[in-house]
Formats: C-alpha cells, sequence, structure tokens
C-alpha cells in the first residue's frame, strides 16, 4: 500500500498503511502481535521467510515497513531502543576509524561513542555543526562516519543536513542523521542527502510512553545487509509487542505532531516573554539563530524547547519541581508533557565536558493536552 492509483500516498496514508495489509488468514486490520521466538520450517531451508526470531518476526517486519515508507527511504531496521540502533551503526566501524558528531546531543549517544567505542580505537571529534566549515576541518583520512543531530538535544540547535551530508560524502564517511526530535513528519534526512537515519522510537513514534524502541532507515541495499547482520549478530532487537505499540503509535504520528508543533510554539512565545526567562531555545521562534534554515528544512517546529531562568541551576530546580501538569521526568515526544533540568538527568554523562548544556537550562517536551493549562502550570512553577 506504498501507492495510490501510481501516486505515492501521503504521509498520513503510509502510516496507518504502509506494511499492514490486513491479515491473509483472518482479515484481522491490525498486523498481529506474534508472539512467538520461533517458526515450523517444512524442511531444512524450506520455511515461508521466518526462520527464528531475532533474525525476524512479522509483526517487526511490519513496523520496518512503515518506518520505512515515512523516511522515505527505501528499507528499515527495528532496534531494542534508540542506543540500540546507534550501536549497530558504530558496529560498521573499526579500530583506527575516526568519527565526527555535533557537541550538542543526547548524552547517551556521546557516552556510547566517547566511553564505549573509544575504547575500541574508534576516535570522536566533537564540533557545533551550525557552522558546516567546523565539519570540513574535522574530517580525517580515516573518518568513516559523520553524526548529526537536529535539532539537538537539548539545545535545540538547527544543522544544515544537505551541507554536512555532502562533506562526509566527499570525504567518503557516511552521514547519519538522529531524526529523533523532529520525527518523520516534519522532517526526512535522506531527502536532503543523509545516507541513514535513526530514531529513537521511544519518541514521538511511539508517541505514549508506553515503549521503548528504536530505528534505523535507509536507501542502500548494501547498507542495509552490513546493519542487518550486526542486528542480527548482536541482537538488539525489539520484542513483538513492542514492535507493535511503536507501529500503534506511529498511525497518529502526523496529528499528534501538529498538535505538538502548535502547543510548543505557544509555550515557547509566552516564555519568550516572560520577565524570569533570559533564553528560549525553539526553532519556531523568529529570534532563534536557524530559524530560516528550520524553515527550509522543517515542516513546523515540534514540541521541544529549552529556557533558562533568573537565578539559574537553583531557580531551574526550584521550578521543576513545582509543575503539577508537566512530569519532572527523562524522555520526550509522548502525548503528556515532560520538564526536566538536562545536567542533572538525560546528559549526565557530559558533566564536566565541553559539550556540557548550562547547569540552570530547563528542557520541556511539551504535550498535547489544552495549551493554556500548560501555560498556567507553568506560570505557577515560575512564579
Ligand atoms: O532512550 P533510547 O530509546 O535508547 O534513545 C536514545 C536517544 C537517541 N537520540 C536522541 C536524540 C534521544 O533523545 C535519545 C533518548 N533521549 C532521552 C531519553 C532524553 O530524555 O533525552
Amino acid at each position: 500500500m506504498a501507492t495510490t492509483r501510481g501516486k505515492k500516498a501521503g504521509f498520513e496514508t503510509l502510516a496507518i498503511h504502509a506494511g499492514q495489509e490486513p491479515d491473509g488468514q483472518t482479515g484481522a486490520v491490525t498486523v498481529p502481535i506474534y508472539q512467538t521466538s520461533t517458526f515450523a520450517q517444512e524442511a531444512v531451508g524450506k520455511n515461508k521467510g521466518y526462520e527464528y526470531a531475532r533474525t525476524g518476526n512479522p509483526t517487526r517486519t511490519a513496523l520496518e515497513a512503515c518506518l520505512a515508507a515515512l523516511e522515505d527511504g527505501a528499507w528499515g531496521l527495528a532496534f531494542a531502543s534508540g542506543m540500540a540502533a546507534t550501536d549497530a551503526i558504530a558496529h560498521l566501524l573499526s579500530s583506527g576509524d575516526h568519527l565526527v558528531m555535533g557537541d550538542d546531543v543526547y548524552g547517551g549517544t556521546y557516552r556510547l561513542f566517547a566511553r564505549v567505542f573509544d575504547r575500541m580505537g574508534v576516535a570522536l571529534s566533537a564540533v557545533d555543526m551550525r557552522e558546516p566549515a567546523n565539519v570540513r576541518r574535522a574530517m580525517r583520512t580515516r573518518t568513516r562516519l559523520v553524526w548529526i543531530e537536529t535539532p539537538t538535544n537539548p539545545l535545540l540547535k538547527v544543522v544544515d543536513i544537505a551541507a554536512i551530508a555532502e562533506i562526509a560524502r566527499r570525504g567518503g564517511a557516511l552521514s547519519v542523521a538522529d531524526n529523533t526530535f523532529a520525527s518523520p513528519y516534519l522532517q526526512n534526512p535522506l531527502v536532503h542527502g543523509a545516507d541513514l537515519v535513526l530514531h529513537s522510537t521511544t519518541k514521538y513514534i511511539g508517541g505514549h510512553s508506553d515503549v521503548v524502541g528504536g530505528a534505523v532507515v535507509g536507501r542502500d541495499e548494501e547498507l542495509r545487509a552490513r546493519l542487518a547482520f550486526v542486528q542480527n549478530a548482536a541482537g538488539g532487537v525489539p520484542g513483538p509487542l513492542d514492535a507493535w505499540l511503536v507501529l500503534r503509535g506511529a498511525k497518529t504520528l502526523a496529528v499528534r505532531m501538529e498538535r505538538h508543533s502548535a502547543n510548543g510554539q505557544a509555550v515557547a512565545e509566552w516564555l519568550a516573554e516572560h520577565p524570569r526567562v533570559t533564553a528560549v531555545n525553539y526553532p519556531g521562534l523568529p529570534t532563534h539563530p536557524q530559524h530560516e534554515l528550520a524553515k527550509r528544512q522543517m515542516k513546523s517546529f515540534g514540541g521541544m524547547l529549552s529556557f533558562e531562568l533568573r537565578g539559574g541551576e537553583a531557580a531551574a530546580k526550584r521550578m521543576v519541581a513545582r509543575t503539577r501538569i508537566f512530569a519532572l521526568a527523562e524522555s520526550l515526544g509522548g502525548v503528556e508533557s515532560l520538564v526536566e533540568v538536562p545536567l542533572g538527568m538525560t546528559h549526565g554523562s557530559v558533566r564536566g565536558t565541553k559539550l556540557a548544556p548550562p547547569a540552570g537550562l530547563v528542557r520541556l517536551s511539551v504535550g498535547i493536552e489544552t495549551v493554556g493549562d500548560l501555560i498556567a502550570d507553568l506560570a505557577q512553577a515560575i512564579g
């Protein structure tokens, strides 16, 4: 169901139907949860496409096909978490290779590259990717991977995917874009030239804070084969129920992202006017340094933002303990609003490095509740 009358179907249609034909045997409209670890074979080497559920499971296959369609890719691979997906990509590297990543990324991404793959002989450079020339300068003969995150977590920097993918390509490196903050509804990095797109499907795609998952989508068949080999060899795969929950979430991604973006914009504009707020990072504000680039690269600006308060870290910690609707919690992208202080929570692993965000930075994942209630909650918490 990738096309309607020869035309590529729209995003909303693909989200509901790609990879999800009614079940051939029963007519079930939703893809069944194939809760099985293995598949009976007719004879050695003769089977219906499935052997053992680490290698493949029909519920996972449906999710992978759906995610590939949403990112305008040729294939998708689903993983047990965003970090398992990142780990699989990093396993394409060998000792002696070098990777370049942005200087503002999810703390766990930095931790994996700097504390795990670094020990295995993969060198790392972190640069401010808002200036593509910084990436060009960081490239070495053995640079094999350029890791883009945009918008970045937690400072919402916006990076020019096309410019950096081109620098990577000329340098013989793969470009990967972590599209978790935008979701495939707002931005499609493969269209801008990235080789691979990565998601923590725990976030907007799952959308309901009830599942942990990850995915990689691409177009090149050889890359698919290399990653599928790692996926099967290392085994960081989602179970069928988790794959099903992500697939169910994906069906409503478009309508949720519209509301996340509308609420995010309203909250950002309100914060920008607040006398106790000293900085607001949201790509939808005309004052954001890469607002024009964000407008070109993204459909709208999503529900993630960060800000600083007069009074710094102490004021931030006081505020996040006082919200009533915004839950003080790690993660993002669910229907419910969340608040956190990155340096003390999701980004603890960058403390003391040049990647550390301001200690008083507050990050919001703006949910799809009534926006007036969200603003009233922030107003009483900021005081
Ligand atoms: O948590 P997991 O599904 O393993 O995904 C890791 C990950 C990858 N990329 C980005 C941009 C992310 O934000 C994350 C996870 N982030 C959080 C848990 C957080 O609160 O920022």
